[in-house]
């Protein structure tokens, strides 16, 4: 009996492993080969042996390619805000290939097997599909491979740890809640599905729009392609051909959207921990900062504040009249964040929960019950963030709390994150009313809640700029909200990773960011880390202090006086580049161009600033070098690329090119001035709605180069620069000519400064200029500057020699 049932066993088994079906099921696809083609509105369809593309024209530097075995999708892209515009201005068909033509782009289709090569208009190889495994399907997965181009680097892909250059490694996009990250650990807490390529001296990108959880593969165990690709969903990626890494931003964040002005006090220091309460430590805290002076212009709440960790409520014992407090705070030029995780506890009674149930607003599991997992509150259920309807409902919540005067909100936990980490893939999604599921939803939850927050909180505040910030988020979040890394680790080497983090994220198209000054976690934040990590932050674009839950304490006199002088002395600089940081956002809201700049950006074809010792080096601004060193080392070598350089605190020159070995005691942190630098700035003031002398400190730095620079002023807290309320000018500096000319001033702002010093670095021997046909002398100026004030008007003016 029992060798029988095995031998039919065995030959059962035999059968149902020779079937064709089964096999074939766990073999990857291909695309094929060319069946035929036709045009579409923007572009053409071609349909292949096993799947159709298509090729979508969104300008002249950037087509959509899309490749599916079925249909393709109809879900709206929550990251792409424009239309495909134009079409391909020539379509031939060739015996081999079909050949397509944007005018900057040709698009070659190679017919057998179907392949997809991109050239420049010179017809230059800028990206070509593995001849092999071009794109594939391995079960729902998706998979584009690319051959890989001599000396062929990667850069972006958002917050990901690792190497600027990102060739031989790969990750993953799947937003996780990853408390005290390794620092080549891997998936972080966003999905910023942009990266460029670069070799032989062109530079191309690739955004992949799938939301699915995702594979980049940039040579990574394989010296043959790069690949992306999603558990599901459809082959969807937009390729850019730009001129240069600029040219890509600029391209990408005209799809995907730009980052509107932020509130001016977003970008003074920030002073958070978990958490600060009850309300008489909050005033206490505000005070401190004004009595030692050391500027501030926020401080957060953590959920401390909330009663029983409950959504939109106050803990009426440790804050018995927020508003009361609030408007101390404001008295005394502080704003407050407040928190706000998108679980609402399961409780009757509840009014959040009680509203969320009455309008339907939760994530559900396919048998129609709402979705629980345990957080802070408890058990909670989750707002469907996808649905218009919820975001509207969401938004609205925030009127309490925007009542009582919070101006700043900040979405925590919305991987979304619950204890145990481990979201069922099954539970569903409006997705705009097309519906999906947790594997589809996941990657924009966090990004729609900061949508769903910043659109309420806007429509609430009566005009002014609410600031959001989120620690997950997708493609496009830019639109919404800061983003800060999460819950990074006390130590050099995370002080360091912060920099590629935040520099990376302005090549993904998201400028407004920052990280935890001093470590979140892990160990004993110690003097000298702190005070290193808050002179580097303060060249970062989102300035904030915070730290875990029972950690030691991080505001800046808490470390010695020596640490609260460097502290002091960092961040009274911050609050006097304001000008310049603020004219640096609005280069962002027009351009794309982030704050803080890789040097993959100016400097893309200089191998030296991939070197692992100085990939940590960015531009802050257009022409402010900071050069991160360890807490550990009084001296760093710093490479400084091509041109010549100032070091800002002692005014020596340097020229670049080269590597240079400067002493970086924690009271100077390398940061280098490139020649011909435009830097306004203002008096030390202790908060941005100060308005301090009245006087801007218009830097300029003696060099060979013209240079231009935009300024950019309006009222820091409302939209009404969207109608033509600010005031914009043009600084030129021009060494040939040997002139200084401040442009005429645009718009209907005035300026809140009524005087312009103007501070020249490096014009040795000058003692005179004239201004307009008057002769004035120079005044001797700090250091080895010379100065020059004028009134300030709307005229233009020019400063000859
Ligand atoms: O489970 O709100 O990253 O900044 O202080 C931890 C408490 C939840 C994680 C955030 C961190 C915040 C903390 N939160």
């Amino acid at each position: 009996m029992k060798t029988i049932r095995k031998t039919i066993f065995a030959v059962m088994f035999a059968v149902v492993m020779s079937m064709p079906s089964f096999a074939a099921g766990r073999l990857s696809v291909q695309i094929g080969n060319f069946t035929s083609w036709k045009e579409t509105p923007h572009g053409v369809l071609i349909s292949a042996g096993n799947a159709k593309l298509s090729l979508t024209v969104y300008g002249p530097e950037v087509v959509r390619v899309r490749a599916t075995q079925n249909e393709f999708s109809t879900t709206p892209s929550y990251a792409v805000i424009t239309e495909p515009s134009g079409k391909f201005t020539s379509v031939k068909d060739e015996k081999d290939k079909l050949v397509l033509s944007t005018g900057e782009l040709k698009v070659e289709v190679n017919k057998d097997p179907v392949l997809v090569r991109f050239y420049n208009k010179d017809g230059k190889l800028l990206n070509e599909d593995d001849p092999g495994l071009g794109i594939s399907w391995l079960g729902t997965g998706t998979t584009c491979y690319k051959k890989l181009q001599p000396g062929e680097r990667f850069i972006g892909l958002g917050e990901k740890t690792g190497n600027l250059d990102r060739r031989g490694s790969a990750y993953v996009d799947w937003n996780t809640d990853n408390p005290a990250y390794a620092t080549n650990g891997d998936p972080l807490y966003t999905s910023l599905p942009f990266y460029i390529g670069l070799h032989n001296k062109l530079s191309y990108g690739i955004f992949f729009d799938n939301t699915y959880k995702a594979t980049f593969n940039f040579g990574a165990s394989n010296n043959r392609f790069s690949s992306f690709g999603a558990v599901d969903g459809e082959m969807n990626y937009y390729f850019f051909g730009g001129h240069s890494v600029a040219d890509l931003l600029k391209e990408y964040t005209n799809l995907t959207g730009r980052i509107k002005m932020p509130p001016i006090w977003g970008l003074g220091f920030q002073q958070s921990r978990w958490s600060y309460f009850p309300d008489t430590e909050v005033l206490n805290l505000a005070r401190t900062f004004r009595e030692k002076k050391i500027p501030a212009d926020v401080i957060y709440l953590d959920i401390h504040y909330m009663d029983a960790y409950k959504v939109f409520t106050w803990n009426k014992e440790r804050f018995p009249n927020p508003s009361a407090m609030i408007d101390s705070l404001k008295d005394m030029g502080f704003h407050i964040v407040t928190i706000v995780d998108p679980g609402v506890k399961k409780e009757k009674g509840y009014w959040a929960y009680d509203s969320g149930l009455k309008n339907d607003c939760f994530v559900k599991y396919p048998d129609g019950t709402n979705w629980s997992a345990d957080v802070w509150p408890g058990t909670c259920n989750f707002p469907d963030f996808t649905n218009p309807k919820v975001r509207t409902w969401w938004g609205n919540l925030y009127k309490g709390l925007v009542a009582d005067g919070v101006t700043g909100f900040w979405n925590d936990m919305n991987e979304p994150a619950s204890w145990g980490n481990m979201v069922p893939n099954l539970v569903e999604f409006d997705m705009e009313g097309h519906k999906g599921t947790m594997e589809e939803a996941h990657n924009v939850y966090g990004m729609q809640m900061a949508r769903s927050t910043f659109q309420g909180a806007t429509k609430l505040m009566d005009g002014k700029r609410p600031l959001v910030l989120t620690r997950a988020a997708y493609a496009g979040i830019q639109r919404y909200s800061a983003i800060w890394t999460g819950d990074n680790v006390a130590s050099d080497e995370h002080m360091l990773l912060a920099s590629r983090l935040i520099n990376s994220m302005g090549l993904a198209g998201v400028p407004y960011v920052g990280a935890d000054i001093g470590g979140f976690m892990g160990g004993t934040t110690n003097r000298k880390l702190f005070a290193r990590w808050i002179s580097i932050a303060a060249y970062t674009p989102f300035f904030r202090s915070h730290s875990e839950y029972n950690s030691r304490a991080h505001e800046p006199w808490t470390f010695g006086e020596d640490v609260e002088a460097i502290s002091r002395k960092y961040i009274d600089e911050r609050y006097q580049l304001l000008p310049y940081i603020y004219s640096a956002f609005y280069q962002a809201h027009e351009t794309g161009m982030p704050i803080a700049r890789s040097l993959a950006i100016n400097y893309t074809f200089d191998k030296n600033i991939y070197n692992p010792d100085f990939q940590d080096e960015y531009l802050f601004g257009p022409s402010i070098l900071v050069a991160p060193v360890s807490s550990e080392q009084n001296f760093g070598r710093v490479y400084l690329p091509k041109g010549v350089w100032y070091r800002k605190s002692t005014g020596k020159k340097y020229d670049g090119g080269q590597s240079v070995i400067v002493d970086a005691p924690l009271s100077d942190l390398p940061v280098f001035v490139k020649a011909g630098a435009i830097i306004p700035m203002q008096s030390t003031v202790q908060n941005t709605a100060q308005k301090g002398d009245g006087i801007m400190r218009l830097n300029i730095y003696s060099g060979s180069e013209p240079n231009k620079y935009l300024y950019y002023e309006d009222d820091g807290t409302t939209y009404k620069y969207e109608n033509g309320h600010f005031l914009k000018r043009e600084f030129a500096f021009d060494p040939a000519a040997k002139k200084i000319t401040i442009g005429k001033a645009e718009g209907n702002y005035t300026s809140k400064f009524n005087k312009i010093e103007v501070v020249l670095h490096g014009f040795d021997a000058m003692n005179s200029v004239k201004v307009g046909r008057k002769t004035m002398s120079l005044q001797k100026g700090e250091g080895d500057t010379q100065t020059l004030t004028l009134d300030a008007n709307n005229g233009e003016t020019v400063l000859s020699w």
